[in-house]
């Protein structure tokens, strides 16, 4: 009984911690949320920049790219507006696929521009433009942040299960 709640407190102050945290790590946010990284719907090529209006993001931030669809897909940062308008990816450039997804994270300030270079999937809008200003701590939140702390969230469960087991 004893382990058990010390086990709970441990978790409780896991959980203070991943909060903590996730303001000095940054956040993780899964491009297009649950319709993750695809073609856009038909009638709304617009589908991802409507997507990044809706947050702010910070230098330290994760830009998820999760696979779905046909999830024959990759994420090409490209450097600027020209090449990201014309759906243009430099030969040196290496997109990023594989997995079920990769993750980003957003080092500098600035805009940063992924496209999708399979087919005709940037010109279909599969493109989304990331304005990343600086960093969390100064900023008044105002718009949600999803939460995950990916590597966060599966240590604390891993801790959890190894607790209640022992
Ligand atoms: C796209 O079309 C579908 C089916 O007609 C509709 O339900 C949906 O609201 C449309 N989306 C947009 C962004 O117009
Ligand atoms: C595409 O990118 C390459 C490398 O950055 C550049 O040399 C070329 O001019 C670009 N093409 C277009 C159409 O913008
Ligand atoms: C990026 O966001 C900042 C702060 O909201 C804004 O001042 C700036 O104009 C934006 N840049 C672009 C290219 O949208
Ligand atoms: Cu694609």
């Amino acid at each position: 009984m004893a382990n058990q709640r010390i086990g709970l407190g441990l978790i409780g102050l896991l959980m203070v911690t991943m909060t903590i945290l996730e303001g000095a790590i940054g956040v993780d946010y899964t491009v297009g949320d649950d319709y993750g990284w695809d073609v856009p719907p038909k009638n709304s090529s617009d589908f991802y920049s409507i997507w990044a209006n809706r947050y702010e993001f910070k230098v330290g931030d994760v830009a998820v790219f999760r696979w779905t669809g046909s999830r024959k897909h990759t994420a090409a940062e490209v450097p600027d507006k020209a090449d990201f308008d014309s759906c243009n990816i430099s030969a040196e450039t290496t997109p990023l696929a594989g997995g079920d997804a990769v993750g980003v994270r957003l080092n500098t300030e600035g805009v940063h521009y992924f496209i999708c270079n399979i087919g005709t999937h940037c010109e279909q809008g599969q493109k989304v433009a990331l304005n990343v200003t600086a960093d969390a701590s100064s900023s008044s939140a105002s718009k949600p942040h999803p939460t995950h702390v990916f590597a966060l969230s599966i240590a604390l469960s891993a801790m959890a299960s190894f607790l209640f087991v022992h």
